[in-house]
């Protein structure tokens, strides 16, 4: 039912858009008798992990597509970012985006690497490379590019940057399969870039990672340090860690992989449905990706413009989850306000207007192969109601706001 007047919307009352709830991150599932076919044979095998023959069937495919020399996959992207500065020995401060995904800046931390917070460029939302200049000190010792939301990073000027201070480049490419910047595919910047194969990325391996690389002694180097430093039986190199992926996630990855142009063929589609049911909306701003380049469309950004808008970014997200379509407001606040950072005296003074802007207008809808174009236009619809009646909205919001987020987590019902 089209909801036209602020009573059709749930929080006010009305009847619930999607009871089935609609999904950020919805997993692409690939061919199922595929899986089961294979995983009959994993078992019958019983090889499940270290080095199977999936993991590397699932490596070779992945090299391939990128046109990259290694891949060397991994248990999830977190653990594939960790093993990636281990490779390179990093120490010290590594230059990194603040809006990102927490575990780009925890995979530092965690390694006892300070994570300097960069600003990102309004556009593109990824490392200023300018910004990134200012923050380079005795202590840098890499820059931690992130190709977010599938969009690359200015590769060329932090190539530039590090070449001119002697440092190591690694890109997080969690976002980023199947995209490609400047006519090159995401895979061959840097000393190396870092997939994730999380259930929620464009496909994926239930979790997985991998790392990719055209450094045949920094590939050399990461086998061993995913598998706890054993260079032969019994004979240990150095401090290595259990980084490895299993023949589950392997099937699971070469089933989605196959599937991979159905899946960046809904994205798209996706994408352009999104866009145009959202048109004229005003102070609502789908997030643009240019023709020059190819992308996997499958984060679905929007900004709103409050002052034009007439409502704010959370108001719009309270009122769609409210309707049972879960938004999510990636990625607020910034890992600089997160913590361990947030309560760091060290991280007290550092001021990034454009990620502090940005996190507070940004927010994210669902897409992938669970949804369909009646969603996509049911869930503009209620935006636009929303823009359209906006300073109604706000006066009875404040009247009847209750914390939406917070009684629809609770709910219980939208599990499983
Ligand atoms: N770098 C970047 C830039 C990243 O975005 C990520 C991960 C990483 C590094 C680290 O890679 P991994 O170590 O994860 O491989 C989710 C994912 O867990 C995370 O992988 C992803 N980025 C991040 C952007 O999203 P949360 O905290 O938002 O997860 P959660 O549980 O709230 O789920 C997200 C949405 O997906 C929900 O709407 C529910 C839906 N979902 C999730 C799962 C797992 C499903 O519908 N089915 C599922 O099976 O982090």
């Amino acid at each position: 039912m089209k909801k036209e007047r602020i009573g059709d919307l749930c929080f006010f009352g009305g009847k619930q858009a999607f009871p089935n709830k609609l999904f950020v991150g919805r997993p692409n599932i690939g061919d199922r008798a595929f899986l089961h076919k294979h995983l009959d044979d994993i078992l019958n095998r019983k090889w499940l992990t270290n080095d199977g023959v999936y993991i590397a069937r699932f490596e070779e495919k992945l090299a391939s597509y990128l046109g990259v020399k290694h891949c060397i996959a991994l248990c999830n992207g977190t653990i594939a970012l960790q093993i990636a500065f281990k490779a390179l020995e990093l120490r010290g401060e590594v230059i990194v985006p603040s809006f990102t995904f927490v575990a780009t800046a925890h995979a530092l931390q965690w390694q006892g690497i300070k994570p300097v917070f960069c600003d990102v460029d309004p556009v593109t939302f990824t490392l200023d490379p300018n910004h990134a200049r200012e923050l380079i000190t005795p202590q840098t010792s890499a820059i931690l590019g992130v190709h977010l939301w599938g969009r690359g990073c200015d590769a060329e000027s932090i190539e530039k940057l590090a070449r001119q201070h002697q440092l190591r480049i690694v890109y997080d490419a969690c976002h980023a399969f199947a995209c490609s910047h400047n006519g090159q595919k995401i895979g061959h910047f840097g000393d190396m870039e870092v997939f994730s194969f999380h259930a929620t990325k464009v496909f994926n391996s239930f979790e997985g990672g991998a790392i990719v690389t055209n450094n045949d002694a920094l590939a050399k180097r990461i086998r061993l340090l995913k598998n706890f430093g054993f260079s032969d039986t019994d004979q240990v190199s150095f401090l290595g860690i259990n980084g490895k992926m299993n023949e589950m996630s392997a099937i699971m990855g070469l089933a989605g992989l196959d599937s991979l142009p159905k899946f960046l063929q809904a994205n798209k589609e996706n994408y352009l449905a999104y866009k145009k049911a959202l048109s004229g909306i005003k102070g609502v701003r789908l997030m643009e990706y240019d023709d020059t380049n190819d992308y996997n469309y499958h984060n679905i950004v929007l900004d709103v413009d409050s002052a034009i808008a007439g409502v704010d970014r959370d108001c719009i997200v309270d009122l769609l989850m409210a309707e049972g379509v879960f938004a999510r407001r990636y990625f607020y606040p910034g890992c600089h306000k997160m913590e361990p950072y947030n309560s760091n005296p060290i991280y007290q003074n550092i001021k990034l207007p454009v990620t502090e802007r940005l996190t507070t207008r940004l927010f994210s809808l669902p897409t992938g192969t669970s949804v369909n174009k009646g969603d996509i236009q049911s869930v503009a619809e209620i935006i636009r109601l929303i823009v359209d009646n906006s300073e109604e909205i706000n006066t009875r919001i404040h009247e009847e706001r209750q914390p939406a987020t917070e009684q629809v987590i609770i709910d219980e019902s939208w599990v499983g």
